[in-house]
């Protein structure tokens, strides 16, 4: 009976679960799989009947949980939240001591956290691990987080490992198959433990915030070499083609190029001027967004793309706007090469305090819940299968080489140098955008960012008089130590003061 159980098994055949499935059993893995409506089992396991590892469709719970070899190890799939709650509770009574129960789905970390607790309690464990690429990135080689008790990922480690990325371990580069579709062979996996509990639903939700940022700097560079310089979709994706090759060498913004130069199949025209400028979201932004202002880290770069998803939602309320609200008209006439190399470099300078802001709340998350990530690691795991993958990650893997406690990326060296070399392009740009009347909220926020985390004084001094005026909420001094606070006696500003 035990050599045709399954290594491992996976609930919920939705686009996410499906593919990962198939890079499992690509592998040679023998999984057994699951659905709630089982015709999708049935569909799935009859049209993939020769994977290497095999594939066993079952189609309750129970025998689920029976295929499966000792300590069972199953991955979650399903819709994120209650869903996941509901197969977890479905769970629990089918299973033994030390069974492991992965959840790669989108889970809040504070879920997850939550979860790990009650299934310890009941001696089980729980992993919840961050799958990032999407669906072709779990077909065939995702981003992993994985977060837990060390030893149950020790478990899952060599399934992990196998169908994740790979990275050339040298440079960092993404590997590839030798064909198309087929399984990379060597390499560095672009997986590693995160850290207890919630570590890595907590990293995955902050490289989605950090993937909400990327995606808007683009944007806005898209928006500036438009309306500052009216070039065409495909000129544009000329551009985004030859960034590709340098510094800016990524996923995202190699898809922008080919996004660009893509034609509408129906009216011929650039299918980037055909679709609704009004953007969707799942929530994985805001909740990086209301978890850095819940902790009280400055991630202004991040929330600004997200807010921008929003101004892009109330497309009605902006077309009324825009008949009644006036800003500059005027037309640009300057070196169109300059400002494209001007905005290339804005870009980047802005990326880096995103990223920079990213980091910052992971430093901060670690001291909340205790743990010790491992930042180069995870900037290196990074590197392939996920949407955020970058040339640039790998200067963030040597930075956290160099100094394991650095405080801010723009601290690094190499970074610090960066923004020194392109910050006069990234200002002329936020300065054009402001003149031109081209919102650019990512790139003129990280600037202020830039800008405030390199003044010693800021004029908060004020802002504290007035709390202390209003509120008696005291202040610091600067000629005494910290820690010691103060108030006078304010003048009442409903009484008139008599002139000195
Ligand atoms: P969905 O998030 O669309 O979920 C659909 C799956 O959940 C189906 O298998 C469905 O079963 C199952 N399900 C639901 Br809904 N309620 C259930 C319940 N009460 N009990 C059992 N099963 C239930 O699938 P997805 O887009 O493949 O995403 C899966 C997970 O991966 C999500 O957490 C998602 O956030 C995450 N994720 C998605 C992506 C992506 O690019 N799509 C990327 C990274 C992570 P049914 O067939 O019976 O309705």
């Amino acid at each position: 009976m035990s050599n045709t159980q399954s290594e491992i098994g996976l609930i919920g055949l939705a686009v996410m679960g499906q593919n990962l499935a198939l890079n499992i059993a690509d592998h040679g893995f023998r999984i057994s799989v699951y659905n709630r409506t089982t015709s999708k089992t049935d569909a799935f396991v009859a049209a993939n009947p020769n994977t290497p590892g095999g594939l066993v469709g079952c189609a309750s719970l129970e025998s689920f949980v029976q295929s499966l070899k000792r300590p069972r190890k199953m991955i979650i799939l399903v819709q994120a939240g209650w869903a996941t709650d509901k197969v977890i509770e479905s769970l629990v009574p089918l299973l033994d001591k030390d069974d492991i129960v992965i959840d790669g789905g989108n889970a809040r970390w504070d879920d997850t956290i939550r979860r790990e607790k009650e299934l310890r309690e009941l001696g089980l464990r729980f992993i919840g691990s961050g799958v990032s690429g999407g669906e072709e990135g779990a077909r065939f080689g995702p981003s992993l987080m994985p977060g837990g008790e060390a030893a149950a990922y020790e478990e899952l480690r060599p399934v992990w490992e196998a169908i994740a990325a790979k990275v050339d371990p040298a440079t960092g580069k993404p590997l590839e198959g030798a064909e198309p579709g087929k399984p990379v062979t060597g390499g560095v996996a672009c997986t590693a433990f995160i850290g207890p509990n919630g570590a890595g639903h907590y990293v995955k939700m902050i490289h989605n915030g950090i993937e909400y940022g990327d995606m808007q700097m683009i944007c806005e560079a898209y928006a500036l070499m438009q309306g500052l310089l009216d070039l065409s979709a495909t000129e544009m994706g000329e551009i985004f083609a030859d960034w590709n090759k340098g510094s800016l060498d990524s996923f995202l913004i190699e898809i922008t190029a080919d996004i660009l130069k893509q034609k509408d199949p129906v009216t011929g025209q650039p299918l980037v001027d055909i679709i609704l400028d009004t953007a969707g979201q799942k929530g994985t932004g805001k909740w990086t967004s209301v978890n850095a202002l819940d902790m009280g880290v400055p991630a202004p770069t991040i929330s600004e793309a997200v807010f921008a998803r929003c101004l892009s939602a109330i497309k009605e309320e902006r077309v009324a706007a825009s008949k009644v609200l006036k800003g500059p008209s005027k037309s640009f006439s300057g070196d169109k090469a300059a400002i494209v190399e001007a905005i290339r470099d804005a870009l980047y300078c802005s990326k880096i305090c995103s990223y920079a802001q990213g980091f910052q709340l992971m430093r901060e998350a670690q001291k909340e819940y205790d743990w010790k990530l491992n930042f180069g690691e995870i900037a290196r795991i990074w590197r392939g299968g996920c949407i955020i993958r970058a040339a640039f990650l790998q200067k963030i893997t040597e930075a956290f080489e160099r100094d394991a406690d650095l405080a801010n990326l723009l601290l690094d060296p190499y970074f610090k140098q960066s923004v020194e070399v392109a910050q006069e392009n990234w200002r002329k740009v936020v300065g054009l955008a402001a003149e031109y009347g081209i919102a650019a909220p990512t790139f003129s926020s990280a600037l202020s960012y830039y800008d405030s985390y390199r003044t010693a004084r800021l004029p908060q001094n004020l802002l504290q008089g007035q709390r202390d005026y209003f509120g008696a909420h005291t202040y610091e001094r600067t000629d005494q130590p910290r820690g010691k606070f103060y108030h006078i006696d304010w003048p009442d500003p409903k009484r008139p003061q008599l002139e000195a």
